[in-house]
Formats: C-alpha cells, sequence, structure tokens
C-alpha cells in the first residue's frame, strides 16, 4: 500500500511515474511539529536501510545524512552528504516494515538516531514535499517469476514500481573497464590496450577522461593528440573496444566555441537574477551551466551526444553535475578583496585561518547556488530549491536524447551526481573514493542502498580513485568488482599508476577478471530479472533470512542475484576471514581457472582461508549458478556454452 501526502506547495521533481491519489490524513506514526520536522520512534530492533549513496554502513542508524550532492572526494565516516540524494527510507523490525520516500530537490537531514538514539528525524529545508509511505502490500500480484513473500522486498519492489524501471545498459557494459584520469593522448589509450592484450586480460573498455577534450570543452576533441578521432574509435572497435568519453556539466565560455554560441543565442544557460547567464568555472575557467531543467535545454544538450556517437561512440560518463563549482567570479571577486585586506598583516591565530577559510570556501559555496536560478515548469525557480536535481536533469537529457537518436540501441551512460528518478536514464558510479581498505568496504556497504533506491547499475573505482594503491588492495578489490555491474578500474593523476598490468602479480588479476567474463552470463541475466521485476540486483542477507538476527546484522556478506552469497577480504594481510552461512551452502572456490567445489557446508561460523588470488562465493541450497567460459571481450562470450553448478 502507498500513500501518499503534500506537504505545502512541493515542487514536482518527476522522480515518480505512478499517479497516486493524495491523502488527505496526517503520515501515520509521525508528527509534524511547526518546523517541519517528522519524527518516529525506533525500538532497540529497529534497523534503517536506504539513502542510496551515503557513507557508513548498510543500516543507517546512528548518523546524520544531509540530502545535498556535493563534490567531495573525500569520503570519511564523518561526512554527511556523497554525490547523490537518494530519499528513501527501508524502517522495519520484526512486527513492522515501513518504507519512506521524501520527495524534495532541496537539502534533506535525516537524523537516524543521531540526536536521539531512539528516534529519528526528517528535517526538511522547506515544509514543501510529497510524502509516501510504503507499507508492504500482501494482495499486491506479481508475474511468478516476481513474487517473493519477504516483506522488505514487498516495499522496495512497491517503491521501485512507483520510481519506474531501472536502466538497462548495453551487454558491453558488464565488461571490465580501464580507466585514468592522466591518459593524454591516442597513444596512450592504444598502449594501454596493447598491454592488456600482450598480458592476455579480458578488457571491453577505456575511458576518456577530461583530456580528450580541446580545451575542456564538451562535444569536441582536442586534434592534437586525438588525430583522425573516428578512425581511431572504428580501429578500436574492431578489436571490441568501447572508447567511454567524460562530458562535464560547465560549457566554456569562449568565442567561436559553437555550444557557448549556440547556448547564448538560444538562451540555454542559467542566469542570474538580473537576467544574465550565471558564471562559474570548472576545469576549462569560466563556464555556464545549461538549464537542464528546460525540456527545450535538455533535448539540446541531448542532441550534441550526437556529435561523439556519429564517431562511433556508444557509452559516456557524465561528471561534476552537482554542480561542482571552482569558483563563481562573484565569489573570487569578494575573496581577493578578504585575501588583500589581510595582505601585509601579522596572521594570527584567527587571521591566518580566516585567510586560509576565505581561500577554501570560495569553491561549491552555499552562496553560489543561491545565486543562480532555473526555469522549471513556467517558473523561475533559484538553484538551491532544485539543486539535488541537477545532476538527474543532465543524464535525462541525455537519455532522452538516446531514446530518439538510437532507439534501437542501448547506450551505456552513468553519472556522479543523482537523484531518485534518474534510475531511469542511468546508472552512477560513486565518485571519487581513495585507495584504502575502508572504502573497499564502502563500496560493499553502499550496493544495496542504490539498489533499493534503483540504481542497479552502480558501481566504485575499482582499486580506488585518490591515493596509492597496493597490489594486495586492488587484488581483493577486483575480487569485490567483478560482482558489481559497473566494474572498472579508475584512478587520479598524480596516483600510483593501477593498471592491472603493472602488477608483479598480473596473472593472479587476469584470474579474478576472467572469472567475471564466466559469471556474465548469470550476472547479466540476473540483473535483467531484477530491473524487469523492480527487484535489487544485489541484496543484503535480510532480504532472505529476515529471521535470522545474526543474518540481519551481518554487513559484509551480500546476496548477488538470487543464487550466491559473496563474503569478500577486505582489510590488510588477512589470509581469510570468518564466514556465516545462514543455511548449509555450496562452496564455490576460484583459483584462476580452476574451481573446486567444497562439500556442503554446514550453517554457522565457518573461518574461511582466500588467498589474494582467489574468489570464494556460497551457492544457496536449490540454486543453480551458471558458468561461462571466459572470454577477451564481451563480443567474443559464448552465452549458449554454459556449465551449471548445482546445490540441490
Ligand atoms: O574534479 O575529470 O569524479 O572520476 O577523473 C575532478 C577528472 C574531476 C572527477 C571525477 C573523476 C575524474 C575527474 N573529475
Amino acid at each position: 500500500m502507498i500513500r501518499k501526502y503534500k506537504l505545502g506547495e512541493p515542487i514536482d521533481t518527476e522522480s515518480t511515474v505512478q499517479d497516486i491519489a493524495i491523502s488527505s490524513d496526517i503520515p501515520k506514526g509521525f508528527v509534524m511539529d511547526s518546523e517541519c520536522v517528522f519524527r518516529i520512534d525506533m525500538s532497540e530492533d529497529t534497523r534503517v536501510y536506504g539513502l542510496g549513496e551515503t557513507v557508513r554502513g548498510i543500516n543507517k542508524r546512528g548518523w546524520r545524512y544531509i540530502s545535498n550532492c556535493t563534490d567531495d572526494p573525500i569520503h570519511t565516516e564523518s561526512k554527511n552528504s556523497l554525490y547523490a540524494a537518494h530519499n528513501f527510507l527501508l524502517i522495519w523490525n520484526k512486527k513492522n516494515v515501513v518504507g519512506y520516500y521524501v520527495d524534495t530537490p532541496e537539502k534533506a537531514e535525516f537524523d537516524i538516531g543521531y540526536s536521539d538514539p531512539d528516534r529519528l528525524f526528517i528535517r526538511l529545508n522547506s515544509p514543501n514535499a510529497y510524502f509516501y509511505e510504503i507499507t508492504p502490500d500482501l494482495t499486491r500480484t506479481e508475474s511468478k517469476a516476481c513474487e517473493t513473500d519477504n516483506p522488505l522486498t514487498k516495499v522496495v519492489q512497491q517503491f521501485r514500481h512507483l520510481i519506474g524501471q531501472s536502466y538497462i545498459p548495453p551487454l558491453f557494459a558488464f565488461g571490465y573497464g580501464q580507466s585514468r584520469w592522466g591518459y593524454k593522448s591516442r597513444e596512450d589509450i592504444l598502449s594501454v590496450i596493447q598491454s592488456y592484450e600482450d598480458a592476455d586480460i579480458p578488457l571491453d573498455s577505456v575511458y576518456l577522461d577530461i583530456d580528450y577534450m580541446d580545451s575542456f570543452k564538451d562535444f569536441t576533441i582536442n586534434e592534437d593528440s586525438y588525430p583522425d578521432f573516428e578512425d581511431f574509435v572504428k580501429s578500436v572497435s574492431e578489436k571490441n573496444i568501447h572508447l567511454i568519453p567524460i562530458i562535464d556539466a560547465g560549457i566554456k565560455i569562449e568565442d567561436g566555441y559553437d555550444v557557448y554560441e549556440e547556448g547564448i543565442k538560444e538562451d540555454h544557460f542559467c542566469k542570474k537574477e538580473d537576467g544574465t547567464p550565471f558564471v562559474a568555472a570548472v576545469w576549462p575557467g569560466r563556464v555556464h551551466f545549461p538549464d537542464f531543467f528546460r525540456p527545450e535545454t535538455r533535448k539540446w544538450f541531448g542532441e550534441k551526444y550526437s556529435f561523439l556517437l556519429n564517431k562511433g561512440i556508444d557509452g559516456f560518463w557524465n561528471d561534476m553535475n552537482e554542480p561542482a563549482i571552482f569558483y563563481s567570479e562573484d565569489g573570487l571577486d569578494e575573496a581577493f578583496d578578504k585575501i588583500h585586506s589581510l595582505e601585509g598583516q601579522n596572521l594570527d591565530i584567527s587571521s591566518f585561518f580566516e585567510f586560509v577559510d576565505t581561500v577554501e570556501s570560495v569553491k561549491n559555496s552555499p552562496k553560489d547556488y543561491e545565486s543562480f536560478y532555473h526555469e522549471y515548469k513556467g517558473q523561475k525557480i533559484r538553484h538551491d530549491k532544485l539543486h539535488n536535481l541537477y545532476g538527474y536533469m543532465m543524464t535525462r537529457a541525455a537519455g532522452e536524447a538516446f531514446e530518439k537518436l538510437c532507439p534501437d540501441r542501448r547506450i551505456l551512460m552513468f553519472s556522479r551526481a543523482s537523484y531518485i528518478g534518474m534510475h531511469r536514464y542511468g546508472g552512477v558510479w560513486t565518485g571519487d573514493n581513495q585507495s584504502w581498505w575502508s572504502h573497499l568496504l564502502l563500496n560493499i556497504q553502499q550496493l544495496p542502498g542504490l539498489n533499493m533506491c534503483g540504481f542497479l547499475y552502480s558501481g566504485a573505482d575499482t582499486g580506488g580513485f585518490g591515493a596509492d594503491c597496493t597490489e594486495d588492495l586492488l587484488l581483493r578489490w577486483l575480487a569485490v568488482g567483478i560482482f558489481t555491474p559497473l566494474f572498472r578500474n579508475h584512478s587520479a593523476m598524480g596516483t600510483r599508476q593501477q593498471e592491472v598490468y603493472r602488477f608483479p602479480h598480473k596473472d593472479w588479476m587476469r584470474g579474478i577478471i576472467r572469472l567475471r567474463y564466466a559469471l556474465i552470463p548469470y550476472l547479466y541475466s540476473e540483473f535483467m530479472k531484477a530491473a524487469s521485476c523492480d527487484d535489487m540486483f544485489i541484496r543484503p542477507l535480510s532480504f532472505v533470512y529476515m529471521d535470522d538476527e545474526r543474518a540481519c546484522d551481518t554487513e559484509d556478506q551480500l546476496f548477488v542475484g538470487k543464487s550466491i552469497m559473496i563474503a569478500p577480504v577486505y582489510t590488510q594481510n588477512a589470509a581469510g576471514r570468518t564466514v556465516y552461512l545462514p543455511e548449509p551452502m555450496k562452496m564455490l572456490r576460484f583459483d584462476g581457472d580452476r574451481l573446486t567445489e567444497e562439500a556442503d557446508l554446514t550453517a554457522g561460523d565457518h573461518y574461511i582461508p582466500i588467498s589474494l588470488k582467489e574468489v570464494v562465493v556460497f551457492l544457496r541450497k536449490g540454486y543453480v549458478l551458471p558458468l561461462g567460459k571466459p572470454a577477451r571481450t564481451t563480443a567474443e562470450l559464448d552465452l549458449n556454452d554454459l556449465t551449471y553448478i548445482q546445490f540441490d
């Protein structure tokens, strides 16, 4: 059962696709007081799931999360906001299961046992939101294939039905991808491809970060470093390799640059109060932001992707679309004034930090987000009132265009910033994580929330984006990445080079990546089932063993599809780990291409040695794992040549 409530005069985010009558009463269990705070009591055994891409564990209890799409590359547990705003909560205990979706494009705070351990508060920026309460509808019939008797799954399915079917990528998007911010030229890309070939390691895609562009201008190519781009794409595609360029949100201000000039002429850019285009700065220096809230602007921008589609490109990643702002023209002027006023002074304990803060705070400044406007549904609305939708609308621009430009083809698309609703147009990657062991665990723990919120096609930068990656971290991370739909090794400029062929034990890495390809028939078909059933592809154990307390407390093991449970090693120098089996399972140990099936393990705890080159999965009783033969690319996979591993 879904109840929809209307608080104040909410903005329609177009995140939902179902028409639901608005209830006249007050949301059950909630007290709405003057400050527009919702609160609900939590009993000791209440768990709170959801919130998609956020820090900390699967159970969100014990922290304060703020939905406010932010470009912050340090994802420590002390942070409140990351790049996304996924305002869905699944609150449950033995007696009660309920989902809440708070549909507001403004900031929203979820205080989940932070200020009071026994209470959950939701604080809105303004008293305007659509509010959905979802309780398990046992009478709702699903097609046989989608049926479930798990009330957690029920609520998720109802929510997902409300927000519409998840984006489905092309098959090659399940292949392995190599990326690095730092590839500068055609030669760099070719050498990556060649090195993979020489090392006989599978590869489906290589990502083009901002340096493929001419001066960081969207929909341009740097002809010096990428001459004959179209031929280049073609020659690479003959090896079944896809090149995936990045697209940034800001459009460089530069006379003679067609996208800029058209944008000005046709009035596509966000404006300040006085009607002049808002000037921010990102990679290319000064830019304007397209007003993706206008359907005409989405059409215009979306069609620009054909510049690359026509050159043979069939996948993209949308970046910097929170939108990230290095500085605004006005903000920078103010900062310089301040700094000049400090010049020549004896900078002491307070003035020194004032100086540092002045420089630091020009970036992603709240004041800047309050100083430009969108035109949405015929109204002029200040950016901060719509902030969390910006990345969604950018990716939607592309998605809407792809439907028209190539209706019979799937295009790979994922974004950094997102809001619920965007899951219909693309996936997400979790942004600038670090090569830290704690971020390997974070990767594991972010997946269920993302899946609940519809972002089935998701993944983290495998190996970590910032900081130097060690070989053992990369091996353990690959052993997790092979189970995530988006499986891409990406790293930042200035960090240790992280391509797998650079490491002494690249043979081990090859073995793990080959396993990914053998698993693709299973992964892709489970993914398709999850998308068509509005279900999760990756689930915590509680979605299967809800009555097993121990299983419900387990946050470092996951179900991937319906048949297998994974229990990755995520600590350094560990030769294995303890795995909890809620029921007897069959253990499959993969060591390169060698598979050993180990006798049925009993329910309970097992210490399982897992060496750096191995991947261990647990097959559920009564289920089957189809395994294909590894291949160099997804195009070379033989989807009919399968071996079925069973446990019955
Ligand atoms: O602020 O394009 O998250 O994946 O390599 C850095 C350069 C801008 C941020 C993305 C990252 C990408 C980088 N971008």
